[in-house]
């Protein structure tokens, strides 16, 4: 049986899904449950894979991903590429609260959240610059400003993924799956929906490159007159379909959550056979499901807290 308040994170985030849980017990609202959650996420670098010090960009850098989307206002704050500021979530905050626009991106969205306090800092940790180093020495990477290789001029030395061998594209495809990043869809006690994300994105992108999940309909959408969904998995591939959305207007057309996410997995399976992702949805009433494709045979898992437990609880579904 569905309950309200009720807070649904995707992968295995448990500290994250707490403490939204906390905000919404307390009587908060799903928004800040969201952006709660996701900070946790940012501060504690949940799995490496959000949050500073995690997915090094090709020239070592971390760079930060966060949507977040409030169902009472279809408003939008979202931030991509953010260098240098760690909580990415905040700041997709004060786009939302404070200014007419949706998304900022790069460097001028560092000097924004400067400009609303947010402490200027290196994302860079001594596990970034190994992870990086790593990939550039096996990739006979040019050296950059803190790494010594030598290059070799006969093989793949960056900086665009178009030039490599397909061997090198497959292996790729299969390391980028090692980073999750965090989705969350929320209902609080006045019936109030949200949806947001927060992630570093994937390994080794060419820098500039945003994900999915700071776009809306695509990382994540949320509307309260039908319910919210998330996204996860590869970015690249999966903010062309704007599952979230699809999710959504699926529920909207009276879907179950479970075949509404089936139905987002499905349309992108069509034309790429081999994706990984996953979508969970979340509908006004609190019924969820979730779908997910390819995840190297492996379920995907997502934890929901409600007042129907009193914990959370991990859930899994078995990929199509
Ligand atoms: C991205 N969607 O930037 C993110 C990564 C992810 O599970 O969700 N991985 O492509």
């Amino acid at each position: 049986t569905p309950s309200k308040p009720i807070i649904i994170t995707t992968w295995s985030f448990v500290n994250a899904t707490v403490a939204a849980w906390e905000v919404l017990k307390d009587g908060g609202i799903a928004l800040d449950a969201i952006q709660k959650g996701a900070s946790v996420c940012e501060e504690q670098q949940c799995d490496g894979t959000v949050g500073y010090g995690g997915s090094p960009d090709e020239d070592g850098e971390t760079t930060l991903d966060a949507l977040l989307m409030d169902g009472r206002t279809m408003n939008v704050g979202a931030v991509g590429a953010l260098r240098r500021i760690k909580n990415a979530s905040g700041v997709a905050r004060h786009v939302l609260e404070n200014t007419k626009h949706s998304i900022l991106v790069g460097s001028l969205a560092t000097q924004f959240a400067v400009q609303m306090g947010f402490h200027e800092e290196s994302l860079t940790t001594p596990e970034s610059k190994k992870l990086w180093s790593t990939w550039a020495n096996e990739n006979n990477c040019q050296p950059n400003f803190w790494m010594n290789v030598k290059p070799n001029p006969n093989m793949y030395c960056g900086p665009y993924h178009n030039h490599m061998s397909k061997e090198r594209i497959q292996l790729m495809e299969v390391d980028r799956y090692n980073h999750d990043t965090i989705g969350m869809v929320a209902i609080d006690k006045n019936g109030d929906i949200a949806a947001g994300t927060s992630t570093n994105g994937a390994k080794f992108k060419i820098p500039g490159r945003v994900g999915d999940s700071p776009i809306p309909g695509s990382g994540a959408y949320a509307d309260n007159e039908v319910g919210a969904a998330t996204a996860t998995g590869d970015g690249d591939i999966m903010l062309r379909f704007l599952p979230s959305f699809l999710a959504v207007e699926e529920m909207r057309r009276g879907s179950s959550p479970t075949d509404a996410a089936l139905t987002a997995i499905k349309r992108i399976e069509k034309h790429y056979p081999q994706f990984m992702g996953a979508v969970i949805a979340l509908n006004k009433d609190g019924q969820y499901g979730a779908a997910c494709h390819g995840l190297q045979g492996l379920p995907f898992p997502f934890v929901v807290y409600d007042n129907s437990h009193d914990k959370y609880k991990i859930h899994t579904v078995n990929c199509v």
